[in-house]
């Protein structure tokens, strides 16, 4: 695993709010990786959620069906499945992590494979960290392509810098491509950066980067496996997303989110 990030890595991350890394994992760690998301989806039953179908507060799809075929989204697959929880619970994924966020401690918010089948619809430019349950500026995923993600099979698309200006408005991911420029028009004529990745590659993007994908043109499927993180100390914002009932009749807004069933520290600096 290519996981020392160098300065000019750190640099750029925080200049663009994302950041390529090339061969991040090795063949075998790909070939790890791949089988636990097969064994991890088989044992899932269609289900989004570790204990239930659907995860709350999407605020998408004007259209179901529409939504259903942008992606399949399996959330907290490493709740239950051994590998890959040895996979995201994985303390160099934390530390990378950390670093690009500028935090000490950073815990795992969820997982979540994305996996464009033949023919999917395209991804719709969208922010990430506004579905979540606590507000950060400094929030941010990996997205590791299990396949190699293509101009033909839907690859990640970034809008360069709109992390520094976007706020937690958010159109959600629906069936106009460009709604997110009503709401920032600043970003109309921004240049858009593709990230076509061969397989282990990955990419790191701040949860306020402008980002969405192509649609799947191909008959194969593009799938890729992705972590969103929480900066330790983050607080509850009343959104209930991945939480389950029981944590939101517990939870009042402010309340710090320290839950390591739920969200695991998996990286502290010393
Ligand atoms: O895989 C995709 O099509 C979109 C990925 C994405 O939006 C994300 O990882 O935040
Ligand atoms: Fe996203």
């Amino acid at each position: 695993m290519r996981n020392d990030l160098t300065q000019d890595q750190i640099a750029q991350y925080r200049h663009d709010g994302f950041l390529v890394i090339e061969n991040f994992l090795s063949a075998e760690e790909l070939e790890f990786w791949r089988t636990a998301l097969s064994e991890a989806i088989e044992k899932r039953n269609g289900n989004k959620m570790p204990d239930r179908k659907e995860v709350y507060g999407k605020g998408d799809a004007d259209d179901k069906s529409y939504y259903d075929n942008v992606f399949d989204q399996l959330i907290n697959l490493w709740v239950d499945n051994d590998k890959m929880k040895q996979v995201i619970l994985d303390e160099r994924l934390g530390k990378m992590a950390a670093q690009l966020a500028g935090v000490q401690g950073i815990r795992v918010w969820h997982d979540q494979a994305l996996i464009k089948k033949p023919w999917a619809n395209p991804t719709s430019w969208h922010l990430d960290t506004p579905y979540w349950s606590f507000s950060d500026r400094r929030a941010l995923s990996i997205w590791v392509a299990l396949d190699d993600a293509t101009y033909e099979n839907g690859c990640l698309f970034f809008i360069p810098e709109s992390y520094h200006k976007t706020t937690f408005d958010n159109p959600g991911i629906g069936k106009n491509m460009g709604a997110i420029f009503t709401i920032y028009p600043e970003f109309k004529t921004a240049q858009s950066v593709a990230a076509p990745m061969k397989a282990g590659s990955c990419s790191f993007h701040n949860g306020l980067t402008i980002h969405g994908a192509h649609a799947n043109m191909t008959p194969g499927f593009r799938r890729a496996m992705t972590c969103a993180y929480m900066p330790d100390g983050s607080t509850f914002n009343g959104i209930q997303n991945i939480l389950k009932d029981d944590d939101i009749a517990r939870l009042k807004i402010g309340d710090v989110l320290k839950n390591n069933e739920l969200n695991p520290l998996i990286y502290q600096a010393v």
